[in-house]
């Protein structure tokens, strides 16, 4: 039996290329190597609030990207976390093990809490909640972005901390990160990583802008006080477009080197503009396709849901009856 691989992304708003490029391109690059499950969740969408008119419209935005990025649903199982009741279930468990200190000192939780009075809990427990995606299935993998690297560490931690208390009962698992594109950084300001949630208009580019619109967010990114491209001395926003670069077009780092040394900033644009446009033009053409059947959403998320529940029943059971709880196992 292959290995299992899980990841998710949060339907909070439009998917950038940091996205695609840290997460979403490497899911489809691996997913015929693992049995694959790749979820939209929402619940951990609802740590921050969400009109719900919106949240429902998001969920099949973001399913829809998966697919017209290249996910392949004959072969990879895509799912909506609120229709597996199991992700609610085992986060409860993994919570009652969990010291409240591992959750203070992840900085997610710190940068999004930041001068703010009233701290949902849900915000505290969020990394909980992921910890309990990956472990419901015992996926060995994970491929994320780089910020989710710590997220992560503290899975692992509560896998050892719930196996040295209960018994061996969850699959270790490894953080996958892209060799290139693990952190895509704003276009606007190349010291913070590119998110859904910033403000500016000419922050991030989205997987479905207009494709001029993204040409022209590209033309208009944030350099620095040099002419042209200097290897020996590179400002944040030439090193961001230089890696947007490469991971769009799949070069080595040896040839971005050949073909941008001393390169002026307009022209190294443009390339990078051409590179970008390209790369989504037929994520978009499939995103049309597919959200032209709407019933052919619906039934793909069913589809995979009932796909992943018995897997996910199963490690709800186990858990369980591990920690004791009533009327499973002996
Ligand atoms: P927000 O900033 O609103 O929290 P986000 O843009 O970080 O949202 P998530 O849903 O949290 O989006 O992330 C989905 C996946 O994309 C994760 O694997 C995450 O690591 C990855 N990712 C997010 N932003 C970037 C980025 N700028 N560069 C590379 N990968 C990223
Ligand atoms: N926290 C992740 C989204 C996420 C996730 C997961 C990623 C939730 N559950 C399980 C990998 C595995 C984020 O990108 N903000």
């Amino acid at each position: 039996m292959k290995p299992r691989v899980f990841s998710g992304m949060q339907p909070t708003g439009n998917l950038h290329i940091g996205n695609y490029l840290g997460a979403l391109r490497n899911w489809v690059r691996i997913q015929a190597d693992y049995e694959s499950i790749f979820c939209i969740v929402d619940l951990h969408a609802i740590t921050e609030y969400q009109d719900p008119t919106e949240l429902r419209r998001r969920i099949r935005e973001v399913a829809a990207l998966y697919v017209a990025a290249g996910i392949d649903p004959a072969q990879s199982a895509i799912f909506v976390q609120s229709a597996v009741s199991g992700h609610a279930e085992l986060s409860w468990m993994l919570t009652c093990v969990t010291q409240i200190g591992w959750l203070q000192r992840m900085t997610q939780f710190k940068a999004k809490t930041e001068n703010r009075e009233a701290i949902g809990s849900g915000l505290l427990q969020y990394p909980v909640l992921m910890a309990a995606d990956i472990l419901l299935y015992q996926a060995a993998v994970v491929p994320v972005g780089e910020d989710q690297s710590q997220h992560l560490e503290l899975t692992r931690d509560l896998v050892q901390r719930f196996n040295s208390l209960y018994g061996e009962t969850f699959v270790m698992p490894a953080t996958s990160l892209p060799a290139v594109g693990a952190r895509v950084m704003g276009l606007d300001d190349p010291t913070k990583k590119m998110s859904k949630s910033a403000e500016g208009a000419g922050h991030a580019v989205w997987l479905l802008d207009d494709l001029k619109a993204a040409h022209k967010k590209i033309m208009r990114a944030t350099t620095d006080s040099n002419p042209a491209v200097d290897f020996s001395n590179l400002g944040d926003g030439v090193a961001n477009l230089l890696s947007v670069y490469q991971a769009f077009t799949e070069c080595t780092t040896e040839t971005v080197r050949a073909e941008f040394e001393g390169m002026r900033y307009g022209d190294l644009k443009k390339r990078v503009a051409e590179a970008v446009v390209a790369g989504l033009e037929p994520i978009q053409a499939r995103y049309r396709e597919i959200t032209a059947d709407p019933a052919y959403l619906d039934r793909l998320l069913d589809e995979g849901a009932d796909r992943v529940r018995p897997i996910a029943e199963q490690t709800v059971q186990l858990a369980k009856e591990r920690m004791g709880l009533y009327r499973h196992g002996s």
